[in-house]
């Protein structure tokens, strides 16, 4: 019996998740068979035009109606509409897959995972970067023990899409509607992809010092003369002390002028490195124990994760692989009754960070995380 799927949320996010769902039948057989049945929205005509593009059988502009009728709910809205919908499908016992982060702040993050464990459902968090192959490899080296005791944990995301102080406004920088700017929508990311690379070998991140930086602290509103108040980060930078004594680096911005979606992640220790970049995404680069220097692993083998279901070694995956592997395990899940991560658990985990960085700038201090 098929899975009936209610999205929510039909624009950049939709479209990522729409294509994996559609890639499923062809390169995932053993996926469960879905129904991309439901898409909501607010503006009739726009989501119309969306379902028909996206493949949806019908729409609706009530996500309460969604949550009734569906068996796998999506929230791939704004962050300021992730908690009330995805609380009250858990409370209907429907599966939840959010987009990141969780929630603007930590308190809605802690109701939603509350609702989460109150339900036997799985709710995931759609942090996609970790169903990057050579993410996951770099994990199985990790966790083998080549790399030794974990020293250093160095992450950054940079993005340029701001640097033009006219860019239009939007709701990613109201900190109502987001909770935060680079913070919450790209240090999400990287602080979630340290904790699943090294959180075995290093533990969790204790203790954070952090910086936010507001570069532009206003904006015209497309389509009028209205200008509207910045009211996030453009910018933010954060030491991290991690159980071990591991020492983090993390830094993201909106304004790295050149870098259009530049992910990185640095792991040095006592045997051995790892250096991953987002725009070089089949490839790892690797310092083996005893190496002179770095060698560069091109991780497209079929042995490699997820490979054998894409194509032979060094045609090469892309971003939206990603959405399919993390769509494939969610999906699988739901259908199996089993556990999905990254959770809501793990979305909480990066909230508790993603606060503690702002307490800090707020205080000057370091902020301990509890
Ligand atoms: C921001 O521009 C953004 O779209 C993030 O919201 C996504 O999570 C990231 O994967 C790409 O950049």
């Amino acid at each position: 019996m098929a899975l009936d799927v209610g999205v929510l949320g039909y624009r950049f996010m939709g479209e990522a998740h729409a294509n994996a769902m559609a890639r499923l039948p062809m390169f995932f057989p053993d996926a469960p068979d879905i129904n991309r049945e439901l898409l909501v929205g607010r503006d009739e005509e726009a989501l119309s035009e969306a379902a028909d593009r996206l493949g949806f059988s019908r729409t609706t502009t009530d996500w309460a109606d969604a949550i009734e009728e569906v068996d796998v709910f999506y929230n791939l809205g704004p962050n300021f509409v992730h908690a009330e919908p995805s609380i009250a499908a858990l409370e209907a016992g429907v599966p939840v897959f959010c987009e990141k982060p969780l929630a603007p702040t930590l308190s809605e993050a802690g109701t939603m995972t509350k609702a989460y464990r109150e339900a036997d459902v799985p709710a995931g968090c759609a942090f996609n970067y970790r169903f990057v192959p050579a993410i996951q490899y770099a994990k199985g080296l990790i966790d083998s023990g080549e790399l030794g005791e974990i020293h250093h944990v160095r992450g950054r995301y940079l993005q340029d899409w701001l640097v033009d102080p006219e860019a239009p406004w939007a709701w990613r920088l109201d900190e109502e509607m987001a909770g935060s700017g680079a913070l919450g929508d790209l240090g999400a990311h990287t602080i979630d992809l340290a904790r699943f690379l090294v959180g075995d070998q290093a533990g969790e991140i204790e203790r954070v010092s952090g910086h936010l930086r507001t570069f532009v602290d206003e904006r015209p509103v497309e389509g009028g003369e209205e200008r509207r108040e910045v009211t996030v980060d453009d910018a933010y930078t954060a030491q991290a002390e991690f159980e071990n004594g591991a020492v983090g680096s993390f830094e993201a911005s909106r304004f790295a002028n050149g870098h259009k979606n530049d992910h990185t992640i640095e792991i040095e220790g006592s045997a051995g490195s790892l250096k991953f970049s987002l725009e070089r995404l089949n490839e790892l680069e690797y310092l083996r124990e005893g190496a002179r220097g770095f060698e560069t692993i091109l991780v497209t083998d079929e042995e490699d994760p997820y490979v054998d279901h894409w194509w032979p070694p060094g045609h090469v995956l892309g971003w939206e692989h990603t959405f399919v592997h993390e769509n494939y395990e969610f999906l699988s899940a739901v259908d199996e009754g089993g556990e999905f991560e990254p959770s809501f658990e793990d979305g909480l985990a990066a909230q508790r960070v993603i606060d503690a960085i702002q307490s800090s700038d707020a205080s000057g201090e370091w902020v301990d995380i509890e």
